[in-house]
């Protein structure tokens, strides 16, 4: 990638090339382990030719893992020293498996006091016993690491008839494509003094609608336009973060590279110091 920029940067990433915890009857198929290779490229389309300041620092891949666990305890490791060493994580997945290992380790540093903004087509908050894409935050939830009244859910759209049941019984916040429409910046800004203490995103690019960004593991229609994303993340980023995670970017569905081109242009636009 680029260069960094002459003040020391605030970010860390590591690229999580891995779809462990994908399960495959439910996604349209495998591809989200070439996601962080995809997302570096179109960040070098995309900004090596300008003169831009690139406010992260690039640690590679994430070591090799062969299983959930060592896949969630790798993560915890590193988005921990991180932390721990005063900076921001960045996250580029890889599957959604994942936010259990950064939870984990944002839980353990904030001792438990932070919010979730979690967005995604989907709450991945299925009860099973199987740690995987679609039951992560059930396991957040289950071993204390996640405080459901700190989880705010923006744009889910595709949920299990389970999940509907445990997002009401624990009385989780949860936007839809459709309530974030009446979503007013005056309501994000008061969004913000209630879920910063201090914030951690989570980012599926299916979020977004198929039509803009196809390329993504469980592509579901009915999705927003990614500048939401941006909207609503603006007064949390102002206050500032604890890190981010931009994961399930399958380059084998993109066309044209739009999705990765996107992941790429929310990584500047979420590291950015200017607000262009
Ligand atoms: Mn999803």
């Amino acid at each position: 990638m680029g260069q960094t920029s002459t003040n020391a940067p605030q970010y860390y990433l590591y690229g999580v090339p891995h779809e462990l915890g994908c399960r495959y009857g439910t996604a349209k198929g495998p591809g989200s382990q070439q996601g962080p290779a995809a997302i570096r490229d179109a960040y070098s389309t995309l900004f090596a030719q300008f003169h831009v300041d690139q406010n992260f620092r690039d640690e590679g891949d994430i070591a090799d893992v062969n299983s959930v666990n060592e896949l969630l305890e790798e993560i915890e490791d590193k988005v921990s020293n991180i932390l721990e060493a005063g900076h921001r994580s960045i996250l580029l997945g890889g599957a959604h498996t994942l936010t259990l290992g950064s939870v984990r380790a944002v839980s353990r540093y904030t001792s438990n006091n932070f919010s979730l903004l979690y967005f995604d087509a989907h709450p991945d908050i299925m009860p099973r016993e199987e740690v995987d894409y679609g039951s992560t935050l059930y396991h957040a939830i289950s071993e204390g690491v996640l405080d459901p009244k700190k989880l705010v859910y923006f744009a889910i759209r595709q949920i299990e008839e389970e999940e509907i049941s445990f997002i009401r019984q624990k009385g989780i916040r949860y936007y839809t494509p459709q309530s974030l429409l009446s979503l007013s910046q005056t309501d994000i800004h008061q969004l913000a003094n209630e879920f910063s203490s201090p914030a951690y995103v989570s980012i599926d690019l299916d979020v977004v609608d198929p039509g803009i960004a196809p390329g993504v593991s469980t592509p579901y229609p009915l999705g927003i336009d990614p500048r939401e994303i941006i909207r609503i993340l603006e007064p949390f980023l102002l206050k500032g973060i604890l890190g981010f995670e931009l994961v399930e970017v399958a380059p084998n569905y993109d066309i044209s590279e739009q999705t990765s081109r996107l992941a790429a242009a929310l990584l500047h636009q979420i590291t950015a110091r200017h607000s262009f």
